[in-house]
């Protein structure tokens, strides 16, 4: 495919050249029902991708095959291996370049790409956007980009996830809730936005703040929805101010009896500082298995104390 927008909705001959299976099978699925599938008005099948990624972790397959990429980054033909072989230095070149691009929105599609053969949402974060956006930043520091740039990355992610939370699995309810936000000066959210999107995937009811909320105001959506959790990130604001405001909103999560979860690279020395943090993690990884062993004892992911820098 040489357009500029990626396919959302796969055919049956894509789904036959991910699985290296021939068409006669994938309707023979279809038609089953073990693979969800709807029908246009010619008859054509069409597949969602949620339902695709479903299929192929219900029955443990993995792609085999890779589907043609859009884009204009120079590597399409090297991604298509790369996808296969989960060959992330090339990925992060591949989505630092499409980052950069003026217009940047070469990043849903090739995240929708990724999440198309079946990498997991928290690989995209990372080992996919975690690294891209450390090379952006190293990039600006060396003053190859302008800052324009990477605040031109950073917004253009943020659309990307957005859009690519439409496309993905959405567990059924768990029955329980998150709170998320950034208090006082901290600005870096990308981070926050993966935990609440990875929170929502795994069927949690999710209230996304956003980044620099008064702690006041954190406090009283926390009394108003009463979460299970109450998720924090922090990269850089760690001073006095900062510490007060944690205590006030420790204080609401305790009193609405949520376990208060902080992430990112300030993390793991709160807890280990103050005492007023519950539990820290510092990837979407780690995050995926404390939730699911949220509330259940002997859960290898209670949150304990995690080196500050944990990159997967
Ligand atoms: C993008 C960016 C910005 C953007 C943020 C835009 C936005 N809307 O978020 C802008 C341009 C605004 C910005 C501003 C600043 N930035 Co800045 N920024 C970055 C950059 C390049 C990428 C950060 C990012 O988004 N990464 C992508 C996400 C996915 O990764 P992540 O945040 O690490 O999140 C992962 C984990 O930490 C974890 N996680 C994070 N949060 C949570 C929460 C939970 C609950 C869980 C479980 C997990 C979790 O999971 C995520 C997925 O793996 C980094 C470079 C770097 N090396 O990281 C610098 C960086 C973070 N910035 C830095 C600095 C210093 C600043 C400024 C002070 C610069 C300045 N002089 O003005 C300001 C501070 C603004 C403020 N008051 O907050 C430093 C911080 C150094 C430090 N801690 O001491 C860095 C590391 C750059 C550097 N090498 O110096 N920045």
């Amino acid at each position: 495919m040489t357009g500029s927008i990626q396919k959302t909705i796969l055919s049956t001959a894509d789904v036959a050249r991910l699985f290296n299976v021939t068409e006669t099978t994938v309707k023979r699925w279809a038609d089953e029902g073990t693979l969800k599938c709807h029908k246009t008005p010619g008859g054509h099948r069409k597949f969602e991708i949620r339902n695709v990624v479903e299929f192929a972790e219900a029955n443990h397959f993995e792609p085999s095959g890779a589907l043609e990429i859009s884009g204009s980054d120079g590597l399409d033909s090297k991604i298509q291996v790369a996808v296969l072989a989960r060959d992330f230095p090339l990925l992060v070149e591949s989505y630092v370049r499409r980052a950069l691009t003026p217009d940047g929105n070469g990043l849903f599609p090739f995240l929708s790409y990724l999440y198309q053969h079946c990498m997991q949402i928290w690989e995209l974060h990372d080992r996919v956007i975690r690294p891209a956006m450390e090379e952006i930043g190293e990039r600006w520091s060396r003053g190859e980009i302008g800052i324009g740039h990477e605040h031109s990355a950073s917004y253009e992610t943020l659309e990307a996830l957005a859009k690519l939370q439409l496309q993905i699995r959405i567990k059924p309810p768990s029955g329980r809730a998150v709170v998320c936000a950034t208090i006082g000066d901290e600005l870096h959210e990308i981070g926050l936005r993966c935990a609440a999107y990875l929170f929502e995937s795994e069927g949690w009811e999710t209230r996304y703040l956003g980044s620099r909320i008064p702690a006041e105001a954190v406090s009283a959506a926390i009394d108003q929805w009463q979460p299970d959790i109450v998720c924090l990130s922090s990269t850089v604001s760690a001073g006095g101010d900062h510490m007060r405001d944690l205590e006030t909103v420790a204080g609401a999560a305790k009193k609405a009896g949520a376990v208060l979860l902080a992430g990112g690279r300030l993390a793991g020395s709160l807890r280990r500082k103050d005492g007023v943090v519950d539990a820290s993690h510092n990837s979407s990884q780690d995050l995926l298995c404390f939730l699911q062993g949220f509330g259940r004892s002997g859960s290898p992911c209670s949150g304990g104390d995690l080196p500050e820098e944990r990159h997967s």
